[in-house]
């Protein structure tokens, strides 16, 4: 799906602000039909649960009404008029006025409906947004709600970070052409030293496409007609790792020679392979560094954030970062633009994380439960997981920093029917987009040998915790450990590994001379543990450290204040972790420009 844009023939108004808020009630069965009675508002974008200080809210579970008046632009008269919401997180519906224009589930990918005939240009409309937190079986991410003994409907869930919600980016209305470009898939290709960029559109109604191609100065380097359509660059400036070089493609949609749109996008030129146990991007071998991220702050929970964004890309830069994982669902599209325009390289992942529930019944000492069957994770989650990757691909095909899809995070790879479950959808996956390679991130209760489908991806993504969870405070053992296993998926295999979750909580101003769990010294001793063995496994093509920043969690012994595994405290300290990459990452980084 495109992202709204301002163009030619496209105007967007961004709906970002405070709106009236309110929690679900039975006293109001339609809190759409009339403007909401309420004394509250919520700034949108942000998750509404760290905004008040009544717990009920915090822990709410079920629909949750934001509202606000919207004056469509008197000039958009004979245009299409869409509202489009970048996430609702997990469930959305949209009314303008007393009519429901939109349903979506999935709570990080976005969706919009075109309210043409129900608004006048000019004239006002109030625009109710509802949206649904509740996580079930069916759902990705999944979880279950309790009655607790006072009737308090209590959600359980199965993965390791709060789960906000509410209207955590932007909100738009935006008008677009009725005959315009739908949408538009670019591929790009090396011959030698010269970029093929391969442009297939699609566009709304019968019209003719013409796209050109411009460098970052502005100058045209090639035009093409057709739908379908390459534009071959000669000497071509590729997009690299840490030296983003951006194209811009533009795309007309014309009816009898007229253009009736105009839509723009960056284009990278690029190229992506896995060869043996090797990565290559452009043709040359890539070593990932960099983390596992989440989208967390303080107040605002998971809602976007353009400071934090800019700070936190400081940030990566500073201590040597070349990559990121989207752990564990897709990030704002702010997000991948930003790591288009300078060059980060992006795991994107599918929020299908916590499918694993042996894992939490053993911690927990709760029965445990079979995770792949009809009464746990099933074919429902399955159907939804496959929605989520077609979505995702159509949200994020176009960006040069998406080298790779994780199609999920520690799923309960080593049970009956994981293979059953997965094999579909890393077929979608290639289906959807035969030009990435497929990964997925492998548990460390499913090692190699145990493992049922880790034969199916491009790349084997490991989370492991040797220091910490196992080993703890035992580093000798640990190292002995990590290295074994290691060696065990390099010769079962012969694919590329990359450590996508690795570290130890650590509170920020505990002290040791000795191997002592939570103190800053420990944190940095099983980083520098981990990288040895590291640079003595050549199959192993990337480390990224869980996590860049502290982030919450819900509530929990395991937990103090959320998870404190963060190289940089929530609000973006550094702990001695940091400094010690640093040095590591810069001479890595050094060497390879
Ligand atoms: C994991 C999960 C991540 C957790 C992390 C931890 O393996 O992928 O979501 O936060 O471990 O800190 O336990």
């Amino acid at each position: 799906m495109l992202k709204p844009q301002t163009s030619a023939t496209r105007e967007l108004v961004r709906l970002d602000g405070l709106w009236r808020f309110a929690l679900d009630s039975a006293d109001v069965p339609e809190p759409w039909a009339a403007p909401l009675d309420t004394p509250l508002e919520a700034p949108v974008p942000a998750s509404y649960n760290d905004l008040f200080t009544d717990p009920r809210i915090r822990e709410h579970v079920g629909w949750a009404w934001y509202q606000r008046s919207v004056r469509v632009p008197r000039g958009w008269a004979g245009d299409r008029v869409i509202v489009r919401v970048d996430a609702a997180t997990h469930e959305g519906v949209v009314y303008v006025d007393d009519v429901k224009v939109a349903e979506h589930v999935g709570g990080y990918l976005p969706f919009e409906a075109d309210i043409t005939e129900h608004v006048t240009p000019g004239a006002e409309f109030r625009l109710t947004i509802g949206v649904d937190n509740e996580l079930t079986m069916e759902t990705i991410p999944p979880g279950t709600i309790e009655v607790a003994a006072d009737g308090r409907r209590v959600q359980r869930y199965f993965h390791d970070f709060y789960n906000y919600a509410g209207l955590a980016r932007s909100v738009w209305l935006a008008s677009r052409p009725a005959v315009h470009v739908d949408d538009v898939t670019v591929v790009t290709e090396l011959e030698g030293t010269t970029g093929i960029v391969r442009v297939d559109t699609v566009v709304s109604a019968d019209a003719a496409v013409r796209a050109t191609l411009r460098d970052a100065s502005g100058t045209v380097v090639g035009t093409a007609d057709g739908a379908s359509a390459t534009i071959r660059v000669a000497d071509a400036t590729l997009w690299q790792p840490g030296a983003a070089y951006l194209y811009q493609l533009t795309l007309e949609a014309l009816v009898d020679g007229e253009v009736v749109d105009e839509y723009a996008l960056p284009v990278g030129i690029r190229t992506i392979e896995v060869r043996g146990a090797e990565f290559l991007i452009n043709g040359e071998p890539f070593y990932f560094t960099g983390f596992g991220k989440h989208e967390d702050t303080a107040v605002r929970g998971k809602g976007h954030d353009d400071a934090y964004l800019v700070h936190d890309f400081q940030l990566m830069d500073w201590i040597g970062a070349n990559s990121f994982r989207t752990a564990h669902y897709p990030y704002a599209e702010e997000v991948m633009e930003f790591a288009d325009r300078h060059g980060i390289v992006v795991i994107d992942e599918t929020p299908a994380v916590g499918l694993n529930l042996g894992l939490i019944g053993g911690i927990t000492g709760a029965p445990k439960l079979a995770t792949w069957s009809p009464g746990t994770i099933g074919d429902a989650a399955q159907a939804a997981h496959a929605q989520v990757l077609r979505e995702l691909v159509a949200r994020d095909k176009n960006h040069p920093s998406v080298v790779m899809w994780s199609i999920t995070n520690e799923p309960a790879s080593n049970e009956e029917g994981a293979r059953e479950y997965f094999e579909p959808l890393v077929q979608l996956t290639r289906e959807l987009d035969p030009s990435r390679p497929v990964t997925f991130v492998n548990v460390m209760m499913a090692p190699a040998g145990t493992d049922l489908v880790a034969d199916l991806f491009d790349v084997i993504c490991l989370n492991r915790y040797y220091g910490w969870y196992v080993n703890t405070g035992d580093l000798a053992a640990a190292e002995a450990g990590l290295e074994t296993e290691l060696r065990a998926w390099e010769s079962l295999y012969g694919k590329p590994l990359i450590m996508t979750e690795y570290g130890a909580d650590t509170m920020p101003g505990v002290h040791s001379v000795w191997d002592q769990p939570w103190s800053e010294e420990y944190q940095t001793a099983v980083l520098d543990m981990f990288h040895r063995v590291h640079d003595r496994v050549p199959a192993l093509v990337g480390e990224q450290v869980w996590n860049f920043a502290d982030f919450q969690t819900s509530a929990g012994i395991f937990r103090v204040d959320g998870n404190k595994k963060g190289v940089f405290t929530r609000d973006r300290k550094p702990k001695a972790a940091a400094h010690a990459l640093r040095t590591r990452w810069t001479a890595m980084r050094d060497r390879a420009s």
